[in-house]
């Protein structure tokens, strides 16, 4: 210091920069996608069950405002090609939105032609007992007993005398994937994951597979915003796969980060690859469950 001062000819080298922050992106993808994969919308668009004739039901249920409505409108949207708000979304979201128990169909190019999928959209999971749905009424819908158009009741349970009690469920009122829809930009609280498990638990007994599919990537992390297609690059998407795995228990590849159709007017292909993405896993369980099941009901008979 002092030799600087005094006219040395050496200053004093410039304080070391300070590290830059560690990118939020890691360089390679940690799982492998192609963001303009023909042949994954071919296969769900062509897709037929082996059992010919039945149909794959897919119940979603998780936290209120999770997006389970918008990802049912995402799935139709990009198989049709334009946006379509069937299962009407939520603009806000304290209580539940969906109310009802309804079922979704997605017309083919055909008029009165349609995938054979069913969705079924639910009332959000929540903490306290106002507005939420009834864990016990989920359960009856894994096999196969609520009716379409059932009223969800919060306080009390579906009654095998209500009308809307179906007695006599068949193979195709049955729930053949489970999908659990939780969002990437909230903490859940414990209530509801402990709700979300009890749900799974039921499932499981019934062997009925699961996936979760994390939405809101665009709002959890501002890089997936600016391109979606680094959905598999972000450390905070991964991070946050690996606890809904932990809490939820399901494993990390049967997890699917998805932005859900929003705020966009037109369908996009890289957003269409990571829905159908998860869409082609729920085909995949759902047909071996409606195999496995039929294998079964053979050999009781
Ligand atoms: N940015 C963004 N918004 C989303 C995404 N998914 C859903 N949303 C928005 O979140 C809000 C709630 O979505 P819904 O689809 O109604 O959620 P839900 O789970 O059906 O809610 P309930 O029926 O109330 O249980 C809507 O305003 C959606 O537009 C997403 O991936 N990204
Ligand atoms: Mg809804």
């Amino acid at each position: 210091m002092l030799s600087w001062l005094f006219g040395s000819r050496n200053p004093p080298s410039p304080p070391a920069p300070s590290p830059s922050p560690p990118s939020p992106i890691s360089r390679d993808p940690w799982r492998k996608i192609r963001f303009d994969d023909r042949a994954r919308r071919e296969f769900v668009q062509n897709y037929q069950p082996r059992q010919q004739g039945r149909h794959l039901r897919v119940l979603l249920h998780g936290p209120p405002g999770s997006g389970k409505s918008s990802f049912i409108n995402s799935i139709d949207s990009a198989l049709r090609g334009k946006i379509t708000t069937r299962a009407l979304a939520a603009t806000t979201y304290d209580h539940s939105f969906t109310k009802k128990y309804k079922s979704y169909k997605i017309e083919k190019k055909d008029p009165g032609s349609f995938y054979p999928f069913i969705f079924n959209d639910t009332m959000g999971i929540e903490k306290d007992v106002k507005g939420r749905v009834n864990i016990e009424e989920l359960k009856l819908i894994l096999k196969g007993n609520v009716r379409e158009g059932y009223k969800f009741n919060p306080v009390s349970s579906l009654s095998e005398s209500d009308p809307s009690y179906n007695n006599t469920p068949t193979m195709d009122d049955k729930v053949s994937v489970l999908v659990c829809v939780v969002p990437a930009n909230t903490q859940m609280d414990d209530e509801v994951i402990q709700k979300i498990r009890d749900v799974r638990d039921a499932a499981s007994e019934l062997e009925i597979p699961q996936i979760a599919v994390l939405t809101k990537i665009d709002e959890a992390c501002p890089e997936v915003n600016k391109d979606v297609k680094n959905v598999y690059k972000s450390k905070y998407i991964k991070k946050q796969m690996e606890a809904v795995s932990a809490v939820l228990g399901i494993p990390l590849n049967c997890i699917f980060p998805v932005k859900n159709y929003s705020s966009e007017i037109e369908t996009d292909i890289e957003m269409d690859s990571v829905i159908l993405s998860a869409m082609r896993k729920i085909i995949d369980y759902g047909d071996d469950f409606l195999n496995d099941q039929s294998a079964s009901d053979d050999n009781c008979t």
